[in-house]
């Protein structure tokens, strides 16, 4: 009966086996997913305008190329991701209304204006390099379906990451005006970053369930502290300062200790007054709008193709 199956799954669980999507789960464990996961889809859907707004600005045709595989890799992780929600009994149309009209969330970060060029290295430094630092532990997520789509994805985010951390190394070795640009980047995107990994484990309310099925590993504060000892060193070697006054190595933890985050300034991007939420979501729903004729092509030839199989 049904108490077989729930301990089935925890069984499973507990020996670091993988649940699949025909596998029996829990109605919370199941909610729980699409939850985190299509904040995650959306998240790279969304998280495609900033950059794109540099496309037709990029300096070179180099850095062209490179920024459009980069956008064009995020588009594919967002469809990847709705695919592995759809494991779980979503249906798209309904994740996607639930985005443009409010209901589910993405991450805080893309309400952030891309001001200059090293915007562009900024985000891949900093924001893919918290993203990598956020999802290396989610491929030993028990959902097999959403850990296997993290292995791959990780590795573009991989080359995102060093993108971003050699454009600003160019800008750094440059001009006056140049490393000036870099430096303001940096100063401006670095606490956002921060804010990617969630509230404090204190403030958390998802955390401990998630962590007790291995849908998250580590707390946010645990993996918010790793990225800010990655980081430190890195910015050293591309000759930038991280604008926190507080920042300075404790021998005693073994880890660097930072300043205050503005959670304030966190929680009134979640409630929608962040700097760019407005645009970004009246740019997803035009976008999808105008790809109307697009979804109902691909359902025509579908049908006919239904059709010729069994008419
Ligand atoms: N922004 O109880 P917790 C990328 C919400 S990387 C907005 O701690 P949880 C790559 C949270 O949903 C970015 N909302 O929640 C890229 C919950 O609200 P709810 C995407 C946030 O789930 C790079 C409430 O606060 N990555 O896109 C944020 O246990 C460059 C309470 O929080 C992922 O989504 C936030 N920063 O932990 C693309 C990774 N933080 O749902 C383009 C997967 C928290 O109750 C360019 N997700 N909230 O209404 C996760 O690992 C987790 O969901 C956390 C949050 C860690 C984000």
């Amino acid at each position: 009966g049904a108490e077989a199956y729930a301990e089935a799954f925890d069984a499973a669980v507990a020996a670091d086996e993988r649940i699949e999507p025909r596998d029996w789960m829990p109605g919370d464990y199941r909610a729980t997913l699409v939850r985190q996961m299509a904040q995650h889809a959306h998240s790279e859907i969304i998280g495609m305008q900033p950059e794109a707004n540099w496309i037709t600005r990029a300096p070179s045709l180099r850095r062209k190329a490179i920024l459009m595989a980069k956008v064009q890799d995020e588009a594919g992780h967002g469809l990847y991701l709705y695919s592995a929600t759809e494991t779980l009994g979503a249906s798209r149309d309904d994740l996607l209304d639930k985005l443009h009209s409010g209901r589910q969330k993405y991450s805080s970060i893309f309400n952030y204006p891309t001001l200059t060029w090293a915007d562009v290295g900024a985000i891949g430094w900093l924001v893919d390099g918290a993203a990598i630092t956020n999802q290396v532990p989610l491929c030993r997520c028990s959902y097999g379906p959403y850990a296997r789509a993290m292995v791959r994805i990780c590795k573009e985010e991989s080359f995102h990451q060093r993108q971003g951390y050699e454009l600003l190394l160019a800008l750094s070795r440059g001009t006056d005006a140049q490393h000036a640009m870099a430096q303001d980047a940096v100063d401006r995107w670095w606490w956002p970053s921060l804010m990617m990994f969630g509230p404090p484990d204190d403030e958390s309310a998802h955390s401990a369930r998630s962590m007790a099925w291995k849908i998250k590993r580590h707390s946010n504060d645990e993996l918010r502290q790793r990225f800010v000892d990655i980081c430190v060193p890195q910015a050293e070697a591309l000759g930038l300062t991280l604008p926190d006054p507080d920042l300075r190595w404790n021998e005693e933890r073994g880890h660097h200790d930072f300043g205050p985050i503005d959670w304030e300034e966190f929680r009134e991007v979640l409630r929608g007054n962040g700097p760019c939420n407005d645009q970004r979501i009246t740019q997803r729903r035009q976008a999808h709008e105008e790809g109307a004729w697009v979804r109902e092509a691909a359902a025509a030839y579908a049908a006919k193709h239904t059709d010729r199989l069994h008419g």
